[in-house]
């Protein structure tokens, strides 16, 4: 059924908000203010938004890598993310965690950790939980093209299918992992056939289609809701920055991310909003100042928001060992 005209306001709402909030770390990052280097998902917004807000609140998420959309989706305040990258003191871990290692339990966020492929297998843990104790939250995965290639990941199918467990995994099909396009690390023309294997039932979805996005992720739900067990999407995206912040993507084939540009999902959904359901300019500016307004608002926070005190760095490690023992 096709999503009504406010729902598709919303989603175009979180979608915009998305892109600028990139946007505005890729500027921080650039000019060194948020430490370390950033993976940006401009250009995969729809996957982001439509994913995640197909989803309730306690269901089980975990964004990957390239995840700040889906973070803050998932119910985070956004300028308390964006303290979070800026490494500060006000962010939602503490400014312990920065870009790639944000949670928030509350939300269900169960956070990433650096390492590809790992959050493919720990998800079972959650998914697990739920048959556990016979409640009806999925367990949602984010993961790339490149990570699919990860024999974390040949595990954890073979379980979830075996046990039936309620995982939608949301392969990100960005064409790129880094430097290699899928093609040539992968021999499956559209990666989600990859779950023939396990009798996983699997589509192909685009990726920068906000409607598309979020029915097919509510029909996975829905089956894994029902206890039949897990669902591979494939989004098929582009991302339209290089791998992180500082990398130019000179392995690009020239066009290509122009091609890519014209699929918008931004694009695409603000021509879906005023041809079908009669969006005026204003209605749609209004959205995209109060996106605006919300990143402007996050930015500032973080600006203004303290360093952690030193002192506390060595709060939450778990070892027994102090820093004098280390001398
Ligand atoms: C186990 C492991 N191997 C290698 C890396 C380095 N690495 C970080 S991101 C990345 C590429 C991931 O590509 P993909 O899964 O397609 O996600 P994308 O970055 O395109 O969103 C690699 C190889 C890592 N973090 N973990
Ligand atoms: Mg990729």
């Amino acid at each position: 059924m096709a999503l009504t005209k406010d729902r598709l306001k919303g989603l175009y709402f979180d979608m915009v908000a998305i892109r600028r909030f990139d946007e505005e770390v890729e500027k921080y990052a650039k000019n060194g203010t948020v430490p370390g280097f950033v993976h940006l998902s401009i250009g995969q917004e729809a996957a982001q938004a439509g994913i995640v807000r197909a989803l309730k609140k306690t269901d089980y998420k975990f964004p990957d890598h390239r995840g700040h959309g889906a973070i803050c989706l998932c119910g985070t305040e956004r300028k308390l993310v964006m303290a979070e990258i800026f490494g500060r003191a006000t962010g939602i871990n503490g400014g312990r965690g920065g870009s790639m290692h944000i949670n928030d339990l509350e939300y269900r966020n169960m956070g990433f950790n650096g390492i590809q492929g790992s959050t493919v297998v720990t998800c079972l843990g959650t998914a697990f939980s739920s048959v556990y104790k016979t409640t009806d939250d999925v367990t949602a995965v984010f993961m790339g093209d490149g990570t699919l290639g990860e024999g974390t990941c040949h595990e954890s199918m073979n379980m979830a299918a075996t046990w039936k467990l309620p995982i939608i995994y949301c392969l990100l099909n960005n064409q790129y992992a880094i430097s290699t396009h899928y093609t040539e690390s992968h021999p499956q023309k559209q990666l989600a056939t990859w779950a023939d294997g396990y009798g996983v039932p699997n589509e192909v979805v685009d990726g920068n289609d906000i409607q598309a996005v979020v029915e097919a992720t509510e029909r996975a739900a829905e089956r894994a809701r029902k206890g039949e067990g897990p669902t591979l999407l494939e989004f098929m995206t582009y991302r339209w920055q290089g791998h992180f912040s500082g990398d130019p993507a000179a392995y690009r084939p020239d066009g290509e991310l122009e091609a890519w540009q014209e699929k918008c999902p931004l694009k695409k959904c603000r021509e879906v909003l005023v041809k079908k359901h009669k969006c005026t300019e204003a209605e749609l500016k209004k959205l995209e100042d109060a996106a605006e307004e919300e990143i402007q608002d996050a930015v500032k926070f973080a600006l203004e928001s303290p360093w952690p005190d030193p002192k506390n760095a060595l709060k939450y490690v778990y070892s027994s060992l102090q820093v004098e023992d280390w001398k």
